[in-house]
């Protein structure tokens, strides 16, 4: 994709590919039969949609953060880096608007809105707080239920016991549906975590609880916040089924989760995605050069080479799948040694126009939103709830 020295972190500006990254990110994907049969028996439409998904997520972010440089907003909180663990997982769901699946994604995880069908210009006006954004203009949590979408809550950890919630009561009245969310490195330490857990692994609900390990919370790094090496054994500890997934490697996300959804359908009870990522950027806009004091320089050099849109371009590129086929075509039948390599890459460059150019008509819908009269002052007491 084109990059952005304004905007992108210094090691994706001239991003190349690294051979031993991208060997690295093939045997992955290669590593896991199940996983090979869904990616083999995906089509060529669906690579296409999460290389788009990708694209969404990066380039809705980076208008965040030129808003941010432009005083159109005092600052965003942003996925970048991360995109994989939101991409991939979401689109192994049943993306049915309000009769699917449901997802409550976590700050890093906006890029779920967007894929789970929400306009991007909502998004963006949920910045704005104009009173037509998804939360009328009070709050930029946003989620819309008819998208299968809800909407945060800023307490970390209070998602997961929201969302075992959810999953109970599909199963509780026999709807073949499920729910997912993510729960941050930090965010595992609340109680409320804890309860959520231990209480969707007791009641054996269909829910999927990705752990994203971004190495930081805040502004404090994993190990002054996490004694164990890594997250491998929470889930067992629980009684929850655990899987482990390339958070930087959209395909690896999708297959994994698509593994998942399928236990949680069967009635297996939930699933843990553990997913190892990075946090390329601040917590937020206005951190960024205190969050680039808290990891030595060749941290953020590891994981910019992992830049998980970069990476997947040119898996996409090099996969000796023909891109040009109908979009039905299965993988596995898409294969082709004589695809030149400038039609390939012609139809990423399509793709990457047709979100630039919905991009810019969401910026510009939000953008005349601001011209609305501001929330009535009594709105503030409608749709709140108190116990
Ligand atoms: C219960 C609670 N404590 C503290 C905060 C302030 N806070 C917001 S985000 C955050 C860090 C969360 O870290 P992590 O779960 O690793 O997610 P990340 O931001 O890295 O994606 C904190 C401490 C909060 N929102 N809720």
């Amino acid at each position: 994709m084109q990059r952005y020295p304004a905007y992108d972190p210094p090691e994706y500006v001239d991003w190349r590919p690294d051979p031993e990254v991208m060997a690295a990110y093939r045997a992955i994907l290669e590593r896991d039969a199940q996983r090979r049969a869904i990616i083999g028996s995906s089509s060529v439409g669906t690579l296409l949609d999460l290389y788009r998904g990708l694209l969404r997520n990066r380039l809705h972010d980076i208008t965040l953060k030129r808003w941010v440089k432009q005083g159109i907003i005092s600052k965003a909180w942003l996925g970048t880096g991360e995109e994989a663990c939101t991409i991939g997982p979401v689109h192994a769901l049943q993306r049915r608007g309000a009769e699917g699946d449901v997802v409550l994604p976590m700050i890093r995880n906006a890029g779920a809105c967007h894929e789970m069908g929400m306009p991007l210009a909502d998004m963006l006006r949920g910045y704005l707080g104009t009173d037509d954004a998804p939360t009328g203009g009070r709050d930029l949590h946003i989620g819309d239920l008819r998208y299968g979408v809800v909407a945060p809550i800023s307490m970390m950890g209070s998602n997961v016991p929201v969302i075992a919630g959810y999953a109970l009561a599909f199963r509780m009245r026999a709807e073949k549906r499920m729910a997912l969310t993510w729960v941050g490195d930090g965010a595992t330490k609340t109680a409320e975590c804890h309860e959520g857990l231990n209480f969707a692994a007791a009641q054996r609900v269909p829910a999927i609880f990705i752990i994203q390990n971004n190495q930081v919370a805040l502004g404090t790094p994993l190990a002054d916040h996490h004694a164990a090496k890594d997250f491998l054994g929470w889930p067992e500890m629980y009684g929850i089924r655990a899987l482990v997934m390339d958070g930087n490697n959209v395909l690896d996300g999708y297959a994994a989760a698509r593994t998942a959804a399928e236990w949680c359908r069967r009635g297996e009870g939930p699933v843990c995605l553990i997913a190892e990522t990075f946090r390329m950027g601040g917590h937020a806009t206005h951190d960024e050069r205190e969050a680039r004091e808290l990891f030595p320089a060749e941290t953020f050099q590891h994981w910019g080479k992992r830049d998980p849109v970069g990476c997947y371009e040119v898996w996409l590129l090099e996969s000796e799948l023909d891109l040009t086929m109908a979009p039905e075509t299965r993988v596995g039948k898409a294969r082709s040694k004589r695809v030149e390599a400038t039609r390939q890459r012609a139809v990423l460059e399509r793709v990457e126009e047709e979100v630039l150019a919905e991009i810019a008509a969401a910026e510009a819908d939000a953008l005349a939103s601001r011209e609305r009269p501001a929330p009535p002052a009594e709105s503030i007491l409608s749709d709140v709830v108190a116990t």
